[in-house]
């Protein structure tokens, strides 16, 4: 088999479960007790907007207790390494990979650490809570600071941007994704009919396992350095 010359890295929530960050389709974790649909929609949050913003600034808090380890590290590794073109795109909102290293993260599902106005669209980093009833700095309404994250119904982050580096791969590598949500979890089948190898390292199979080329079961703290050694 040839060695690519450009991979594309997709990652998501099991890639930092052994940093300790709770994971959402396992069956202990606290999202076995808040609905997703609860939290991570538009409806809920102008619901209950106190709710949501409590459920974020506890999850933004909860990152300052966790840290990066041997998967994103690895990935940081390649990164630094690879003669070609590497694309590292996550679904996660935290900033793993940014402090493992990698340095070209494209977070389809926003982040954790940056605030959205709802109203305006301006942006700002997030290092604390944000507070339900603050004024937007650059339109002064009020109530429409929300954490810049994709909740369902809305638009992932720079699809097009995307698609173009998936199409020009020779590789897709998923990790640590159950293939549960959409668009991330169409990835494969879009990699497969443009001709692009496939590969899965995973836990468990995803949903979408049986597409893959090839799949590896295991933790990513000891698939992705085997992978990228
Ligand atoms: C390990 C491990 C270890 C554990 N080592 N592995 C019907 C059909 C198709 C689509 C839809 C449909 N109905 C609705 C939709 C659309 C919807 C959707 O997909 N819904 C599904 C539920 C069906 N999608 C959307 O609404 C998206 N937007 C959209 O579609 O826009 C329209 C559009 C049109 C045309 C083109 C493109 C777009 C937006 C989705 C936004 C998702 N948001 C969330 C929340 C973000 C904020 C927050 O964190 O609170 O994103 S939901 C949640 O799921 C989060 C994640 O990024 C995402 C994926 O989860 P992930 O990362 O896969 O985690 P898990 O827990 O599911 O899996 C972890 C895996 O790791 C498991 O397999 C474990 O085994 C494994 N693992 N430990 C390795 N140590």
């Amino acid at each position: 088999m040839p060695l690519p010359r450009s991979i594309f890295v997709l990652t998501g929530a099991g890639i930092s479960a052994e940093s300790g960050v709770e994971t959402f389709r396992d069956t202990n974790g606290p999202w076995s007790k808040v609905r997703l649909e609860d939290v991570a929609t538009p409806e809920a949050f102008r619901r209950d907007p106190d709710g949501v913003q409590a459920f974020y600034n506890a999850r933004r808090e909860g990152l300052r207790r966790v840290s990066a380890n041997p998967a994103h590290e690895a990935l940081a590794k390649l990164e630094r390494a690879f003669a070609g073109t590497l694309t590292l795109v996550t679904q996660n909102i935290d900033d793993l990979h940014e402090r493992g290293g990698s340095s070209a993260v494209i977070h389809m599902h926003g982040e954790l650490k940056k605030a959205i106005c709802a109203a305006c669209g301006f942006r700002r980093a997030q290092d604390g809570d944000i507070r339900v009833e603050e004024a937007c700095p650059a339109c002064s309404r009020t109530g429409t600071m929300r954490p810049d994250v994709v909740w369902f119904g809305e638009m992932p982050h720079h699809l097009d941007a995307i698609f173009e580096r998936l199409e020009a791969a020779d590789l897709f590598v998923s990790i640590g994704t159950s293939g549960a949500v959409y668009p991330a979890a169409g990835f494969v089948a879009h990699a497969k009919n443009a001709g692009i190898r496939t590969l899965e390292l995973n836990l468990e199979p995803s949903d979408g396992s049986w597409q893959f080329d090839e799949a590896r079961h295991g933790t990513a703290s000891r698939l992705v350095p085997a992978f990228v050694d």
